[in-house]
């Protein structure tokens, strides 16, 4: 998959993508990422890339040039583009599922100041947020979805990691675990975990993730 990023803080994505399994999906061609500079696609000695809201009022937009002229010289046949901003849908691993089917992501990452709305009605095909909280950019959830997304790439994780994937459908918080020692510090590894009868581990582990569930995040059971 090729994913474009359009940021106006390129050097916040050196880093988180250059580690572990991204790293590893990069070098092994998975991923092809490109991180580019909004201002690139400026031709003002100032580089600009927003101005004041016609009808007044606070804040700057971020002006349609740039963005269109960086859309249209990075999209290609089969580009899905997606702009990032706090009034998208939300993200969550049902729409990363979809993403990772799709041959060319091109994010584009929103700054406090928000678009002039042809941008949205012109250019995105979709519009995402990752949760209900105020950053200060959209970099940060562009490198959530990248790092979200990869991570489904076919030949990206390990065959175990991978069937595990599968079979998850966030319908359930995962039962505590443990490992050894069975004791550490007067702390003691739960007796049935260590009865080797495997009918009652289960039952065990159904019940504890359940009841896990419905304290921490009962949104899932309903
Ligand atoms: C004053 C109204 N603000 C909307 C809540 C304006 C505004 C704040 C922060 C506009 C953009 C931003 C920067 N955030 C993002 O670009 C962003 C974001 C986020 O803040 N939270 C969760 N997901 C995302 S995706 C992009």
């Amino acid at each position: 998959m090729k994913i474009d990023v359009l940021t106006l803080f390129p050097a916040m994505f050196a880093g988180p993508l250059d580690e572990s399994i991204i790293q590893r999906a990069r070098t092994e061609g998975a991923l092809e990422l490109k991180v580019i500079n909004l201002r690139d696609y400026t031709h003002d000695r100032h580089k600009t890339v927003d101005d004041r809201p016609f009808g007044g009022g606070p804040g700057m937009l971020l002006k349609p040039e740039p963005i269109f002229e960086a859309v249209e010289s990075l999209r290609r046949e089969k580009t899905r583009v997606i702009l990032l901003s706090p009034a998208g849908r939300k993200f969550n691993q049902a729409i990363a599922r979809e993403l990772a089917q799709q041959e060319h992501l091109l994010l584009i990452c929103g700054s406090y100041e928000g678009f002039d709305e042809r941008i949205r009605e012109h250019l995105a095909d979709d519009e995402l947020s990752i949760g209900d909280y105020v950053l200060t950019n959209g970099a940060l959830p562009a490198m959530v979805i990248i790092d979200t997304v990869t991570r489904l790439l076919p030949g990206v994780l390990g065959d175990d990691e991978s069937s595990r994937e599968e079979s998850f459908s966030q319908e359930l918080l995962e039962y505590p675990h443990y490992t050894r020692p069975s004791e550490f510090r007067g702390m003691k590894v739960p007796e049935v975990l260590m009865s080797g009868n495997h009918a009652e581990i289960a039952k065990w582990r159904a019940e504890q993730a359940k009841l896990r569930t419905k304290e921490r995040r009962p949104d899932l059971l309903k």
